[in-house]
Order: C-alpha cells, then sequence, then structure tokens
C-alpha cells in the first residue's frame, strides 16, 4: 500500500468527526470597510475593514440581533504578526491587503471539539506579509496563520503553500498566484479559486482557469501533515468542476439582487466558498475518468453587492441562514446588508461589499481595540485622552496592561485557561489596569509622561466562564 492510499485511510476515519463540527454561525469578510448591524454599543467595533475577520452567529443570537462582529482586529493581528515591515510600529493598517479566503480547517487541533480560534483558522491574503519577523513568507497563493512555534512568535504557518496549489495546478512556482475562495473537508479534498485568470495544466490537459472557475484538489492526491494541514499534492491533480459558465447558472438560478435591487446573472469572479455538510452531495466523472464527490458548496460572487450568499444546492438557490435568506429575492428590491450582519448604504441602496471569504465556524468573541493606535504626544498626554474598546460575552473583565518590546511581543499558552477565546497570554506580568463588565465598553488610557516612548499592550480576561478566557491582545505605539 503506497503513502498515499494510507494517508486516505486515515482521512477517511477523520471525516467522521468532521460533520460534528459544522456551524450555521460564519467567520467572514467583506471586500470593502463596512459598519456591523449591532453598532457594538458605540464602539469602534462596529466598524469592520476588509482585512480584519467578523463572527456572525444565527444560532445563539436572536435572529433580531444578529450581527457581524469584530472577531479579529488589526491590532490582533499586528500583535501576533510583530512589526512584520520593520518601520518601527506594530500599528499597520493596510496589514494583509484584505483578507480574502478563511478556512476553519476540521482536521486542526483545537482546545474543544467544535470550536476555533484566531490561532487555529487559517486566511489567504491580498497583499504578502512583511518579512522582517516570520522566516516563512505569506503570499497571497498561501493559506496560512500566524503562530508561536517553539518560543518564536510571529511565525507563518500553512495549511496549504502556494508551491502545492501551482503544483497542482501545473504552474511553475515563477508564476505567482492569488487564492480568493478556500474549503477543505478530509473526504471532498481542498476547494477554492483563484484571484486572475491563469493558463494552468490540470488533469484534463492545458486550461485557462478562470476565477470564476472552482476546482478540487480530490482527496486521494493529498498528503497531509501531522496537523492536518497540506503537506503535498499530486502533480496537476486540480479539477475545474464548476466552471465559470456553470456558477453563472447557478447564479442566475439563485435569482438574487445586487444592492442597487438588480438581478444578477453572473459570479465574474468567485469570492468565497465553504462546504455545507447538510447539503446533498453529487457524483462528478472528471475528464481521466475518475468519479469526484462534490459537495454542496456555498459561495459569494464579486457580483454579490450588499453581500448575499448563494448554494449550489437545488442548481443554485440563495442560503438560508437559520434566520432568514442570505440575500433579496430578484424583484423583491435591493439586498441590503443586514441579512448578513451588515448596515446599508442608504435606505435605499445596500452594502458595498460582496462577501470575501468565509468559514463555518463557532467561537468565542472577545477582542479589544484602542481608539487610537498611534499616539504622538512629546509633551505627554493626561490619563483618559483616549480609550480601549472591549467587546466581552463575560459578566466580568479584567484588563491587564503590560509593556511590549519593539519588534515582536512575545506569547505563552494559558492552557489550561482560554478553551475556548484567544489561547495565549500576551501580558505576563499581569497588571490589572481595570475592572469592566461584560458586552461592550471601553477603558480609560493611562496618562503619558513627557518624552515617553514605547508600545504599550493589553489584553483582557474574561471571568465567569468555567475556566478564565482571554481576549485578544491589542498594542499602542506611544512616540
Ligand atoms: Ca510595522
Ligand atoms: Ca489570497
Ligand atoms: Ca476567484
Ligand atoms: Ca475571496
Amino acid at each position: 500500500m503506497n503513502k498515499l492510499s494510507l494517508t486516505l485511510l486515515s482521512t477517511v476515519a477523520l471525516a467522521a468527526s468532521a460533520t460534528a463540527q459544522f456551524s450555521p454561525n460564519f467567520l467572514l469578510t467583506y471586500s470593502q470597510p463596512e459598519n456591523n448591524t449591532s453598532g457594538s454599543g458605540g464602539t469602534v467595533l462596529r466598524h469592520l475593514f476588509p482585512n480584519e475577520i467578523s463572527y456572525l452567529d444565527f444560532f445563539t443570537a436572536n435572529c433580531v440581533t444578529a450581527s457581524a462582529e469584530k472577531w479579529l482586529p488589526r491590532t490582533a493581528s499586528h500583535t501576533m504578526a510583530g512589526d512584520e515591515n520593520g518601520d518601527g510600529f506594530y500599528w499597520n493598517p493596510n496589514i494583509y491587503g484584505k483578507i480574502d479566503a478563511l478556512l476553519n480547517n476540521p482536521l486542526a487541533a483545537t482546545p474543544v471539539v467544535g470550536t476555533a480560534n484566531q490561532r487555529t483558522v487559517y486566511w489567504s491574503v491580498s497583499q504578502p506579509l512583511g518579512n522582517v519577523i516570520s522566516a516563512g513568507p505569506f503570499r497571497p497563493g498561501d493559506i496560512a496563520r500566524i503562530v508561536r512555534q517553539g518560543f518564536v512568535d510571529g511565525q507563518v504557518d500553512y495549511f496549504m503553500k502556494q508551491e502545492a496549489f501551482q503544483l497542482a495546478l501545473g504552474l511553475p512556482f515563477a508564476t505567482p498566484i492569488d487564492i480568493d475562495a478556500i474549503a477543505f473537508q478530509p473526504n471532498f479534498g481542498v476547494w477554492f479559486s483563484i484571484d486572475v485568470d491563469t493558463p494552468c495544466l490540470t488533469a484534463c490537459g492545458p486550461t485557462l482557469v478562470q476565477d470564476g472557475d472552482v476546482l478540487c484538489i480530490p482527496p486521494a492526491a493529498l498528503m497531509f501533515g501531522p496537523g492536518g494541514q497540506i503537506a503535498g499534492v499530486m502533480p496537476n491533480s486540480a479539477v475545474v468542476v464548476h466552471n465559470e459558465a456553470q456558477m453563472d447558472f447557478f447564479t442566475m438560478n439563485a435569482q438574487v439582487s445586487d444592492r442597487f435591487g438588480a438581478c444578477i446573472n453572473n459570479v465574474v469572479d468567485v469570492e468565497a466558498l465553504e462546504i455545507d455538510l447538510f447539503g446533498p452531495v453529487m457524483p462528478f466523472t472528471t475528464c481521466t475518468g475518475g468519479v469526484l464527490s462534490v459537495p454542496t458548496l456555498l459561495y459569494a460572487c464579486e457580483t454579490g453587492t450588499g453581500a448575499s450568499l448563494l448554494t449550489t444546492q437545488g442548481g443554485g438557490q440563495i442560503h438560508n441562514t437559520p434566520c432568514w435568506p442570505a440575500g433579496t429575492p430578484c424583484g423583491g428590491g435591493p439586498t441590503f446588508g443586514p441579512q448578513m450582519g451588515i448596515r446599508p448604504a442608504s435606505a435605499t441602496v445596500g452594502a458595498a461589499s460582496h462577501i470575501n471569504a468565509i468559514a463555518s465556524a463557532r467561537v468565542c468573541r472577545h477582542v479589544l481595540e484602542p481608539q487610537q493606535h498611534v499616539v504622538t504626544a512629546p509633551g505627554g498626554a493626561p490619563a483618559g485622552f483616549t480609550g480601549i474598546d472591549y467587546a466581552s460575552d463575560f459578566p466580568l473583565n479584567v484588563v491587564l496592561i503590560d509593556l511590549a518590546p519593539a519588534g515582536i511581543a512575545p506569547s505563552f499558552p494559558a492552557a489550561p485557561f482560554s478553551p475556548t477565546c484567544f489561547p495565549d497570554l500576551y501580558a505576563p506580568s499581569l497588571i490589572i489596569h481595570a475592572v469592566v463588565p461584560g458586552t461592550w465598553g471601553s477603558v480609560p488610557m493611562i496618562g503619558i509622561p513627557p518624552l515617553w516612548s514605547g508600545k504599550i499592550l493589553f489584553q483582557s480576561i474574561g471571568l465567569g466562564a468555567p475556566v478564565f478566557e482571554l481576549s485578544t491582545p491589542a498594542i499602542m505605539d506611544i512616540n
């Protein structure tokens, strides 16, 4: 028995646990800056950016309050990644460009089965991460995350590298690609879309792979690493399962309006993918005579402004969330955005965004974000001159303050604490800055002495769960 068949056997066994993880809730990103429906208690957390991940909870929230709540703020990314571009600032408002693909890998180890955190999910970027801190690059063609390796923080850790996609597509490594949608289940393989039409050499020979195509790398062509990541692929193994014309057909059938109320007839570009484990599975015979199991796919497309979400089920439909359809049917007016957690542009026009990345997930929400990320105060500043906003589902929260070194802040595993929220402690001296109640609020900033400069770090401990649960970390640059 060769190595590939052995790998396949083990993944079939693992697949049984995957269905338990499917959630009607989503981690997701939007293509444009948006505001969420809840308003996040008036805090800065209501402003969602294309390089931040939000959480949309249809299940534990009642439908009236379902809102996209910020889950991976930029400040948490730059604390995890450090001063990746070496400019002396942690703060990089354009980090990643946009997050254009998201993956909650069912094979990833998580402290609690069925949940995910900011260290377990993977994403893709549209602009490379700076290469000052991480030994490995984070390129638009990678699906990766930022972790601590041993005692070294800020390292890029891959689900699947650009080179593996290139190999599967029959492309030379010199041809960069941008992956702009990803989904994975061990029994269905890797499903993806690219951002720019590219001539490839797939399993079917020379093929112009289009940005609206949906491709699969079948399970038998994948080799897995010990953490459930893709350690290798068979060359030229990628298959176009739904080409752009087929995706246009699904979209036409779905009969969904865009933000202006016009009916969408094509995808232009497939921008987000997730496998719907509750949907039917269809067989697909490839050009080589192989048969693939094709799952129901949730997808978003570039034309899907107002943040609609569609499904391939039944030949193409608007996805039904547990609360409502994820788009307005043709003739019913614009798709506004609140159906997927964001506010419309006006009373008559929907939100500008299409959904840019999506992953089914269940997560804990505990987030910090300074109102002001960079402070220039050579003359000093009084206490409370700005604030650190927070979101927490815990009744009581202890906000810690610490100093961070230039470059990269060290983190420490919090286990057995924080099993569902952020899993690492960035404030080891445990100096208490404030104690605040839950949901949303703001903590006053400390005063800054004249001529002081440095990096100030905040992280909060939520109390009221069975064990302490940590917030995402935040760093302010003080000049
Ligand atoms: Ca920087
Ligand atoms: Ca990308
Ligand atoms: Ca695409
Ligand atoms: Ca995308």
